[in-house]
């Protein structure tokens, strides 16, 4: 292979905390083969290494037997997710491509569930094996006893499958075990989410920054990373508000290491100091929100001096930050968060930040939170049949009146497990680690044995993977089409997926898979709606129909990877630009109506989280730059940019249990559930009351050569979990652990 793995590594060390600069300003693949003349070509494509989805440029070479192959990675310049840059994630997308550990073949289970004993099988026979199943389960249960988790792209073929078949019981790990609270909050709150798929945050034009969780840096989304650091540039204030002196921290104006868990008493003081003080912004707050009398007196008794106490904080600093945020209102921005399954009361904790929000005026302003993109795009859906009405409601939203759209994956998993209130035999899991992913992986275990059938569309041969009844491969997206992705930033635009090079050993792109088996599932007619035909010309032919719908040249759109639609960035108020607000007042509700109806709290309260005993400390975790979850810590150049996790230990715990940096120790939970072997990380950027690690080591599968045994699973010590009544998200910071020397 042309590419080296030291100049690879060279390369992404450079831009761990960035990314390397693109050689041209705008970007055309044509034009650019043809200036180099020689015989590379280069693809613009969508990066899946994280779903930020940026626009990419495959650098494809010939080797020397005449094959294909992926080189270079780098980020394209017209696509605003990505800016000209890729994170390592994005450009070590090689790795995965090449990863000698990939699933390669169709596999069906011979042996019992987990002991990994599979025969490999012809596209045809796992097709059939699987419809045959189905239509069992169908037959005794009902359409709706066949059910998904998901995440990624893959998934979205496989809800046409399931809708056809009569079943809506899809759930994501990203809504309860991640961005749901605040999507459902912010639609209580405004009518509209913070985020379509990225937050709209200004913030390269924001004066002051308030990150409540939220490391940025570590968090490493391209294009968000990349206005942080111009907003570093700027002289931004940033007011950090984290138990940790995470990377973000160390380019603040203020760090905050409040005491885990008390964010909303903060929130909820601030809030109470913005209205006593004067400091919101009183026309944008007449205007456009509701509620505003009963919200001030709700706040009132939340004072500087009890919120020291209640957070650990210095209330100096407490007032400062409020008065700092009055005095450059309204282009500053409390970030609205992305992972927000904390506590078990997150919703109220979001409501409050998107109060602050709102009495500060940053909905629509510059350096607050820029309006959704204009630009509609038409409905698409190739002259497919409606789907039949499933015979029964999904059970997927449990009884939290607020779940949103997506499913709520741990409702799914209970439903598997009682058969209440019908059974649930069978699951796709497409794109999902459920065992790393989901809380308490002991009950998704008990889930999994419970089902008739558990189908698996991965590309990597997991723990998870490795219990499924059929395996079936799917390929990278170096290697596929998908559907036309919807990109919405400040503009509206679109984007593709294509693939470098031809898909290796026999895997094959998701739509095809759920394409074929709606097909053997007697539903041909529903394999025309998001699948297209099954051969690779029709689907292009398919994408292009799609193309013309939206109005977008498909010609250019293949050489360059990224199209806007013109007139749809209006991203701040304007007198012709005004806001609409979907609410029930049609304002911003600072009190809800909503949560008053469903008798929940109609502005946030605090209330206090248990705090961890005598030798125990609270079990927190987050992102390294160079991985995503658990997905890339197998990937050859990834995994050597980082190959274990840590456990971060306050220095002065350290030494009052006598422990050395980087000696490993194991970690047992309030359960009794032992980790394995751990190095600490023994430093002065944590707090004393808690432990800090990465999410997504410590893999069990034998087949992930490099990952198996490597660092430790903060999912394996989070046997405990405490719901959201609100929206069903499922705080995962109530765990506590002890930490045992090794001998
Ligand atoms: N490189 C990389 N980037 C990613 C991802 C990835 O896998 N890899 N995943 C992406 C996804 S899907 C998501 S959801 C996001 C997640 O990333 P974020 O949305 O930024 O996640 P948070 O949980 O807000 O932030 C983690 C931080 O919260 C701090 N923290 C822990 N407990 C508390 C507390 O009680 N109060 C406060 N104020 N802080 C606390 C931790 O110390 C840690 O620094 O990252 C995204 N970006
Ligand atoms: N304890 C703990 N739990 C967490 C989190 C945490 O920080 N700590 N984070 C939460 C958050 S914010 C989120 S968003 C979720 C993430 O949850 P998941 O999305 O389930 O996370 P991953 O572990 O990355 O699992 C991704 C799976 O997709 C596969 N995959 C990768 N690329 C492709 C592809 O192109 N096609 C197919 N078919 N499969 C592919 C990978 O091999 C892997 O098996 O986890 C949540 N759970
Ligand atoms: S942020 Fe990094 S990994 Fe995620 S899509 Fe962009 S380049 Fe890929
Ligand atoms: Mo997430």
């Amino acid at each position: 292979m042309a590419f080296s793995r030291r100049n690879f590594l060279k390369y992404a060390a450079i831009s761990a905390g960035g990314a390397a600069v693109a050689d041209t300003p705008l970007f055309s693949a044509r034009a650019r083969a043809a200036a180099e003349g020689g015989t590379a070509r280069y693809v613009p494509t969508s990066c899946e290494m994280c779903f930020w989805k940026c626009g990419a440029i495959a650098k494809v070479e010939k080797d020397k037997d005449g094959k294909d192959v992926v080189v270079k990675l780098e980020g394209n310049p017209l696509h605003p997710q990505s800016m000209g840059k890729l994170c390592a994630r994005g450009q070590g997308g090689i790795g995965q491509l090449y990863d000698p550990d990939r699933l390669k073949r169709p596999m069906i289970r011979t042996g019992k569930r987990g002991d990994g004993q599979y025969k490999e099988v012809s596209w045809d026979e796992a097709f059939d094996f699987t419809a045959k199943k189905l239509k069992a389960i169908i037959a005794e249960h009902g359409g709706h006893s066949v059910s998904m988790i998901s995440h990624g792209s893959p998934g979205d073929y496989f809800t046409n499958l399931l809708n056809a078949l009569g079943s809506g019981n899809i759930a994501f790990p990203s809504f309860a075990q991640c961005k749901g609270i605040r999507d459902a909050v912010w639609e209580l709150t405004y009518g509209h989410k913070p985020a379509t798929s990225c937050e709209r945050v200004d913030l390269r034009n924001s004066k002051v920054m308030v990150l409540i969780g939220t490391h940025l840096g570590e968090n490493m989304h391209n294009s968000q990373t990349q206005e942080f650091a111009e907003a570093v540039g700027n002289g931004c204030k940033i007011i950090c508000v984290d138990p940790r002196f995470s990377t973000a921290a160390s380019k603040s104006w203020l760090w905050l290491p409040i005491k885990p868990g008390t964010d909303t008493a903060l929130l909820l003081t601030w809030i109470n100091i913005i209205i006593s003080e004067e400091l919101y912004d009183k026309a944008y707050v007449d205007q456009y929100t509701s509620g505003f009398e009963q919200l001030k007196e709700a706040v009132k008794e939340y004072t500087p001096e009890w919120c020291a106490k209640e957070t650990d904080l210095h209330e100096a600093d407490i007032v400062a930050a409020a008065q700092e945020l009055g005095r450059y209102a309204p282009n500053v921005v409390v970030h609205p968060g992305r992972h927000l399954a904390w506590y078990g009361n997150d919703s109220q904790r979001v409501r409050a930040m998107a109060i602050l929000n709102a009495l500060l005026g940053t909905w629509g302003r510059p350096g607050g939170l820029y309006l959704p993109p204009k630009g509609k795009f038409a409905k698409f859906n190739d002259s497919a049949p409606d789907y039949p009405d499933a015979e029964e409601d999904p059970v997927i939203k449990g009884d939290y009146p607020f779940a949103g759209g997506e499913g709520l994956t741990q409702v799914l998993r209970e439903t598997i497990i009682t058969g209440e209130p019908y059974p649930v035999k069978a699951l796709f899991v497409c794109g999902s680690d459920l065992l790393r992913a989901l809380p308490a992986p002991d009950i998704t275990r008990k889930a999994i044995d419970n089902l008739d059938l558990m189908v698996a569309v991965d590309i990597m041969p997991s723990e998870t993977t490795m219990l499924a009844d059929v395996i079936l491969p799917e390929c990278t997206y170096l290697e596929r089409h998908d559907g036309l992705f919807k990109i919405e930033t400040r503009e509206s635009g679109v984007a593709i997926r294509q693939p470098a090079v031809e898909p290796m050993y026999d895997t094959k792109p998701a739509w095809w898979i759920a394409s074929e088996l709606c097909k053997k599932m007697g539903l041909a007619d529903y394999a025309v709606k998001s699948q297209g035909s099954s051969d690779m010309k029709a689907w292009e032919e398919r994408m292009k129909r799609q193309a013309a719908a939206w109005g977008i040249s498909w010609e250019e759109l293949a050489d360059k990877g990224y199209v806007s639609i013109p007139g749809s960035s209006a991203p701040y108020i304007t007198a012709d630009n005004q806001p609409s607000f979907k609410t029930y007042s049609g304002k911003i509700e600072l009190y809800s109506t909503d949560l008053a109806d469903y008798h929940f709290d109609p502005v946030p309260k605090y209330e206090p989280t248990e705090q961890p005993g005598e030798g125990m400390y609270r079990l927190i975790y987050g992102r390294s730059p160079v991985h995503t979850f658990s997905r890339t810590i197998n990937s050859p150049w990834l995994w050597e940019l980082q190959k274990e996790n840590q456990v971060w230990l306050n220095k002065k715990e350290a030494e009052r249990l006598g422990l050395k940096d980087r000696q490993y120790v194991r970690l047992e939970n309030q359960d009794q559930v032992k980790s394995g072997p751990v190095q600490v990380k023994v430093t002065e950027r944590i707090r004393r009351d808690c432990v800090y690690m990465v999410h997504g080591f410590g893999h069990k599968s034998p087949s992930l050569s490099k990952a198996h045994g490597s660092g430790v699973d903060d999912q394996l010590l989070i046997t405990r979990y405490k719901v959201d009544p609100i929206t069903g998200g499922t705080g995962m910071r109530v765990n506590f652990v002890k930490i045992i020397k090794e001998v």
